[in-house]
């Protein structure tokens, strides 16, 4: 009986403290999908296209680990799947009260489905997305935070908007 779990979101890029989650979930579970929402409402930085070209890259070291892209229910597509739990990210008490908003409402929506919490390594927990995007933008320093390839997509991007 194999264990499969689902690991849902934007990354809007991939960021190493996601890439350190996708490395403590493909310890403990035989298989992790990695999700990227389609239809969020946020103006993204990139397509899904280059999310999913970008996070493929960054798990070639993982055989059990595989990219996927849904739209609709997480706990939809969770089923579909044939996954048994959700892995979230924790990093710190400030994620936890939308984690558990989420967490809740998940299992009120599909009971047979656990929402599985890991913590990054310490030297990540103030890592998002967001701000990798923000300090880029405004010419700060990313290194060690993003894999390589994202720092050569971010300067192509962040060339293309200032013209
Ligand atoms: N270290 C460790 N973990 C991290 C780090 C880090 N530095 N940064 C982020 N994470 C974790 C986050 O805590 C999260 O668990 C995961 O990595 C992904 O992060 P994001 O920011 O890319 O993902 P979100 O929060 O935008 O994802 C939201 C979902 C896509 C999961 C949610 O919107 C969803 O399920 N949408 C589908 C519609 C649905 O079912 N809605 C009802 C939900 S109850």
């Amino acid at each position: 009986n194999t264990v499969k779990a689902i690991y849902p979101g934007s990354f809007d890029p991939v960021t190493n403290g996601h890439l350190d989650l996708i490395a403590r979930g493909a310890k403990i579970f035989d298989h992790v999908v990695v999700a990227i929402l389609k239809n969020a409402t946020k103006n993204p930085l990139f397509t899904v296209e280059e999310r999913v070209e970008m996070l493929t890259e960054a798990v070639t070291g993982f055989d059990n680990v595989s990219i996927a892209t849904f739209d609709g229910l997480l706990v939809d597509f969770a089923r579909q799947q044939q996954a048994q739990a959700v892995l979230r990210g924790i990093r710190a008490i400030s994620d936890y009260e939308y984690e558990l908003q989420m967490a809740h409402m998940n299992r009120r929506l599909a009971r047979e489905l656990e929402t599985i919490f890991l913590m990054p390594d310490a030297r990540y927990s103030f890592v998002s997305s967001r701000l990798v995007k923000e300090v880029f933008e405004l010419g700060g320093s990313v290194e060690g935070l993003v894999p390589p390839f994202v720092i050569r997509r971010l300067k192509v991007r962040v060339a293309d908007h200032n013209g």
